[in-house]
């Protein structure tokens, strides 16, 4: 059976702006991304969530909603990373730096691809119309998208709403 890793991965957005933060170190370092880490034992998903945004962006989010689920699989690693996806738009303080993020508002036309992971692309589209998804990316040597499935739900199905 292959090992899955429970993630959570939180966009902050508006009409207008979406906030992202440049991983400073660790995995996906380099890239712009939305706040999220690994869900520890003693948490719910949702907590987790919000944990992760104060820890790495200083901010607490009022609203949270859950709209996707993404399953990676690295070719040659067993461990599949299964992330959760929310939405949020309401928070308290201001967005400041981390040891790991480096927070930037975008502009929603303007969402920096190129520097994201390969398969955000494909989904962050969808995020931020507000549907609800779940995904599969198969990723190979030097993080080429082999092999993908998305597909538009009407809803989050209740088992996953943890
Ligand atoms: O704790 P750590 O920083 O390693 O957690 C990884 C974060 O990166 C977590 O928020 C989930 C997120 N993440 C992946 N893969 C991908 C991906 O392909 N695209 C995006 N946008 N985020 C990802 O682990």
């Amino acid at each position: 059976m292959p090992k899955k890793k429970i993630l959570t991965l939180c966009m902050i957005h508006d009409d207008e702006r979406v906030l992202l933060g440049m991983k400073k170190r660790g995995f996906g370092a380099g890239r712009w991304n939305g706040f999220g880490g690994k869900v520890s034992a003693e948490e719910s998903i949702e907590d987790a969530a919000r944990r992760e945004v104060e820890e790495e962006a200083g901010i607490l989010v009022r609203d949270i909603e859950k709209r996707g689920i993404i399953e990676f699989e690295f070719k040659g690693n067993p461990e599949i990373l299964e992330v959760h996806v929310f939405h949020s738009s309401v928070f308290e303080g201001e967005p400041r730096e981390s040891d790991e993020m480096r927070p930037a508002w975008f502009l929603r036309g303007e969402i920096p691809f190129d520097e994201m992971w390969p398969d955000d692309r494909h989904w962050v589209p969808m995020f931020l119309e507000g549907k609800r998804f779940r995904g599969k990316f198969l990723f190979g040597e030097n993080d080429e998208v082999l092999d993908m499935n998305l597909e538009e739900l009407d809803d989050i199905v209740s088992s996953d709403a943890t």
